[in-house]
């Protein structure tokens, strides 16, 4: 079977966004090349390309592993983007991406690419754990492995996203080339200041002059990003290849609903992202702890009680009446803590997110989401209960019952964990047997609770009953008792 290229000639039924590529040249280096990234700003930036021009394809980079450069650039950078709703499927074909750079292979290619004077925007999915913070202080964790390896120059290129950002920015600096718009595409509160701090931090350790010129020339806006994109699996494939007519190993699937947020606040220009959808405001802190709250806080949670009563996606916890109930009581409780967000109506949002989450099309692991609590319950769990304890403790334990799940999920899979603090957590919970002791022992991770919870004898005790609910009576008994 052929594979998707810039030849293909592509069904009536499968839409393109109509401009011809190689008339628009690269302005965003994009690092972190995974499925939501095609699914959502790929997809934006196509539409802002053929509705209002500009030399604005993206290069894309794959820090990790070399699989999507391979396909991707086997395909001249097409991929089939499968829109899944409840009733149909709807495919198109993305043009947005010109190729893809191999981080590790190709250092020389990806600093001529930061360097370039026309690359004008350096995005971002990395995901959490890419910003290699320090738990205690938000900052940059100088003893993160990549960053000690970038610091001392270890390699002739950078391993880390934020070493390259630096090294990208330094090479203008040196040409006198303006610098890019940093823009983080992740799921993190104030994701640009976020960035913006460890960037600035790594910058200092290279030279002050660097620093500054860094601080008062880039821009580093905040973005909240949705749409929900499962990992791209062989029926992904299948049914690109159905709907297509070629093979494509580059192919995503995604959900119909998406959303993008964003700071207008760029040093260098950027793509029209409006005429595709996305909504420029001045302050987007309200959408993010809404999303994140609410969106993903409740993914959390259910992707551990789900994983813990053997199920596999997202839809399949809420076909389960007692899991769906748990669900919503989530979203409502969460719902308390988000500010007054410009024209949504939470409880609209709360069931449209219901909606989103039983798609029976969309196959979203439990265990996808399940990865990295460490990196992930902080904003999603913990802030907003340290919000509802400071109203009493009337409304935590839905809280709890995510710690408490998480906890439990972590215990039962402590040897195969993904979570870049995995071994920490091996090493804490290795040996003990009583869950008041595993509580314990969670809750003294350092930097992973605010002090305000881990010094809450009240949300230890609700945590602890939980979790023996978990182990004694399994996850929708003790759901049922909140
Ligand atoms: C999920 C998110 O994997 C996860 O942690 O909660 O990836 C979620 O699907 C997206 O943020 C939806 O926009």
């Amino acid at each position: 079977m052929e594979h998707l290229s810039a030849n293909s000639k592509l069904p009536d039924s499968v839409t393109s966004a109509g401009y011809a590529p190689d008339r628009h040249g690269v302005g965003i280096v994009h690092l972190g090349l995974g499925a939501f990234h095609r699914a959502h700003q790929a997809w934006y930036t196509d539409s802002a390309i053929a509705a209002a021009g500009g030399n604005w394809r993206i290069l894309g980079v794959s820090l990790r592993t070399a699989d999507a450069a391979n396909a991707l650039n086997l395909q001249d950078g097409r991929y089939c983007l499968i829109e899944r709703g409840a009733s149909r499927d709807t495919a198109q074909v993305i043009d947005a991406l010109k190729g893809v750079l191999y981080a590790p292979e190709q250092g020389k290619e990806l600093l001529a690419a930061l360097s370039a004077e026309t690359t004008r925007i350096v995005s971002l999915t990395i995901t959490e754990k890419g910003y290699c913070r320090d738990v205690a202080t938000g900052g940059l964790d100088r003893n993160n492995v990549s960053i000690v390896a970038d610091l001392a120059g270890e390699k002739a290129y950078p391993v880390s996203a934020i070493g390259w950002i630096v090294k990208g920015l330094e090479a203008r600096r040196a040409a006198g080339t303006k610098p890019f718009t940093v823009l983080s595409c992740d799921n993190l509160p104030d994701n640009g200041a976020v960035l913006r701090r460890v960037v600035l931090e790594f910058a200092e350790q290279v030279s002050s002059e660097l620093r500054s010129w860094i601080s008062e020339n880039t821009s580093f806006p905040s973005t909240m990003v949705d749409r929900i994109t499962p990992a791209q699996t062989t029926e992904t494939r299948a049914l690109a290849q159905r709907l297509c007519g070629y093979e494509d190993l580059a192919a995503i699937e995604t959900e119909p609903f998406s959303q993008w947020v964003l700071e207008d606040n760029f040093c260098n220009g950027r793509p029209l992202w409006e005429k595709g959808g996305a909504l420029f405001v001045s302050d987007i802190a309200a959408y993010e702890t809404m999303k994140l709250r609410m969106l993903n806080g409740t993914h959390s949670m259910l992707a551990y009680a789900g994983a813990l009563s053997d199920k596999i996606y997202v839809r399949d916890v809420m076909a389960d009446p007692v899991l769906r109930s748990a669900v919503v009581r989530h979203m409502k409780v969460a719902s308390r803590t988000v500010p007054p967000v410009p024209g949504v109506d939470l409880d609209s949002y709360a069931d449209q997110l219901c909606t989103r989450f039983e798609n029976p099309n969309i196959a979203h692991a439990t265990r996808q989401i399940a990865m990295d609590g460490t990196q992930k319950l902080p904003q999603r769990i913990f802030a907003p209960a340290v919000e509802i304890l400071a109203d009493g403790l009337a409304g935590l334990a839905p809280f709890a019952f995510a710690t408490a799940c998480w906890m439990a999920f972590v215990v039962r899979n402590l040897a195969t964990l993904s979570d870049p603090r995995a071994d920490e957590i091996r090493s804490a919970i290795a040996g003990l047997q009583e869950p008041s002791d595993m509580v314990k022992a969670f809750i003294a991770l350092p930097g992973l609770m605010p002090d305000a919870l881990s010094g809450s004898a009240e949300w230890a005790g609700l945590v602890e009953s939980l979790l023996v609910g978990l182990f004694d009576k399994g996850v929708q008994a003790t759901s049922q008792t909140l």
